[in-house]
């Protein structure tokens, strides 16, 4: 099964993905890729956390934004993903961190089986409200660094129930690498998706597009389209903010 891992910049996915090995590794079969935007620091900081071979954990550098290798254009990934197989296979899982990008980054089914979302307290009560794919859809939202919240003022069983309204049911996993119970939840909600996986009562979900946007130096972005949250896309011109100043 191949896992993977989003959310924005700093949240904690390199640390549950530690977590993760260090729980795991012991029962399973694991493989590990990271995704940054120019480094391989992510890759570096896991091999040195010595929770698994170094060998089984590979960096693909994506040089864009990290949506482009999770989801517009996987090739990258599932090279890695052969290339674990090839060395180490048969594995039970593979866990994929995505680089860290904003609230709409999701990965493609066609890269991963299942996926996961991380906030962090210390980003703010509110962010869960913010909703976006991944808080709404991801197999399971994860509110980590649950420690944090008394020094940041955040109320993290509010905002837990909040990730459960915004979900419709979904899990959600109040996380703390310092809080062993919430580790075991987590590990657990693992183990219970790949027993599903095995005996094919999971299926890959699909969050939902990366919102529409555009990169600096393409077409004039004058032309915005916005995807509602009924999945609805409406498009729409605005006036360029420099109109009147051109030849
Ligand atoms: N207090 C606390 N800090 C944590 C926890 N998990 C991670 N951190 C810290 O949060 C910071 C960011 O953690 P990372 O795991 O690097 O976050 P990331 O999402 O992988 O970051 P990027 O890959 O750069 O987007 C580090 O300083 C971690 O030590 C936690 O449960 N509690
Ligand atoms: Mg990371």
């Amino acid at each position: 099964m191949r896992l993977g891992v989003a959310g924005p910049v700093g949240t904690g996915k390199s640390s549950l993905i530690a977590t993760l090995c260090r729980a795991l590794s012991g029962e399973l079969s694991l493989g590990v890729i990271t995704n940054d935007i120019y480094t391989d620091e992510d890759a570096r900081f896991l091999r040195s956390a010595g929770v698994l071979d170094p060998e089984r954990i590979r960096p693909v550098e994506t040089g864009a934004c990290p949506h482009t290798a999770i989801r517009d254009d996987v090739t990258a990934n599932l090279l890695a993903a052969e290339d674990l197989e090839a060395d180490f296979g048969p594995l039970d899982l593979v866990i994929i961190e995505s680089g860290g990008d904003n609230l709409t980054a999701t990965f493609s089914p066609a890269l991963v089986d299942a996926q996961l979302f991380v906030l962090d307290v210390a980003g703010g009560g509110d962010v869960v409200r913010k909703g976006g794919p991944g808080i709404a859809r991801a197999d399971l939202l994860v509110i980590n660094k649950t420690d944090l919240g008394e020094h940041v003022g955040v109320d993290v069983e509010r905002m837990t129930r909040e990730g459960r309204d915004a979900r419709q049911g979904s899990p959600v996993v109040a996380l703390s690498r310092h809080d062993e119970a919430s580790v075991r939840l987590l590990t657990g909600w693992v183990r219970d998706t790949l027993a599903h996986y095995r005996t094919g009562e999971h299926t890959p979900v699909d969050p939902g597009p990366m919102a529409p946007h555009f990169h600096a130096g393409q077409d004039g972005g004058e032309t915005h389209a916005h995807t509602r949250t009924d999945g609805t896309t409406h498009t729409h011109d605005h006036a360029p903010a420099h109109a009147g100043q051109r030849a």
